[in-house]
């Protein structure tokens, strides 16, 4: 039976800031480090090795991976780092506070970009400042760097992706981990669970919590779980270390 490991990165500042991020490249809060820390200690304790790691080219990502790596000694492996796995772009959302945009444009479209597969949210200009075009890391791929995407758009590529990097590496019997973001993840999920149409919807990934799946050799999922026992732990480690409010990404 093979065995592949998918967290989303722990809290980023955008998440507390509830902002809607897709490729702004925003580091982890100190409650984020935290997340990626117990992350990796459940992994550990649960007896999970790996030997390959996958994962984005935006911080929130690449930092929840080296603190797990770190907490199980596992800095070493191979990584590839890639933009197909970076988050859903979320156009000319990006940077905007969820909750002012909702009350601008109503709940309901704003629901619709969020977790519509179809809808797509405005177009970022070129001419943005925000645009991620002249970013030296998207050199070599400055005509795919999208302007807006839906969960169809993001999934086409983590799934070129998945075939390309990932199926080879699991049918050569690697232990592979990979850490992405909320979106990504649910694309991989979807293809994953053969979920049908806007059925993946409601299905939103909690941040630094590894989603073990069970394949089958056609890499087909058997089942699946959250290792979980640290999520209530994560939020009263933080809150009672910092006094911080219960500010979470969803
Ligand atoms: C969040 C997900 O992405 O947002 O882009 O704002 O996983 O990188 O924090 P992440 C973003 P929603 O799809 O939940 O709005």
């Amino acid at each position: 039976m093979i065995k592949i490991v998918l967290v989303r990165h722990g809290q980023s500042q955008y998440n507390e800031q509830n902002r809607f991020t897709g490729w702004t490249d925003v580091d982890l809060t100190k409650q984020g480090r935290e997340e990626a820390r117990r992350a990796g200690e459940i992994l550990l304790t649960n007896k999970f090795v790996f030997d390959v790691a996958y994962t984005s080219v935006l911080k929130r990502a690449i930092r929840t991976l080296w603190i797990i790596q770190d907490e199980m000694s596992l800095l070493w492996i191979p990584t590839d780092k890639s933009w197909m796995l970076n988050e859903r772009h979320y156009g000319a959302l990006q940077g905007l506070n969820k909750q002012e945009t909702a009350e601008k444009y109503g709940e309901d479209q704003v629901q619709l970009w969020r977790r519509s597969v179809s809808v797509r949210p405005p177009v970022m200009d070129k001419s943005d400042s925000r645009y991620e075009g002249a970013d030296p890391r998207y050199k070599d791929v400055v005509d795919s760097v999208p302007v807006t995407e839906n969960l169809d758009d993001t999934e086409q590529r983590v799934l070129a992706y998945w075939k390309e990097k990932v199926e080879p590496s699991l049918h050569e019997n690697r232990r592979v981990l990979i850490v992405a973001h909320g979106n990504t993840i649910r694309a991989l999920v979807r293809y994953l669970d053969d979920i049908p149409g806007d059925g993946i919807a409601t299905l939103s990934i909690p941040t630094g919590t590894p989603l073990v799946y069970e394949l089958d050799e056609q890499l087909k999922p058997i089942r699946h779980y959250y290792l979980e026992e640290n999520k209530r732990k994560v939020h009263d480690a933080v809150e009672a270390a910092e006094g911080a409010p219960d500010v979470r990404s969803e």
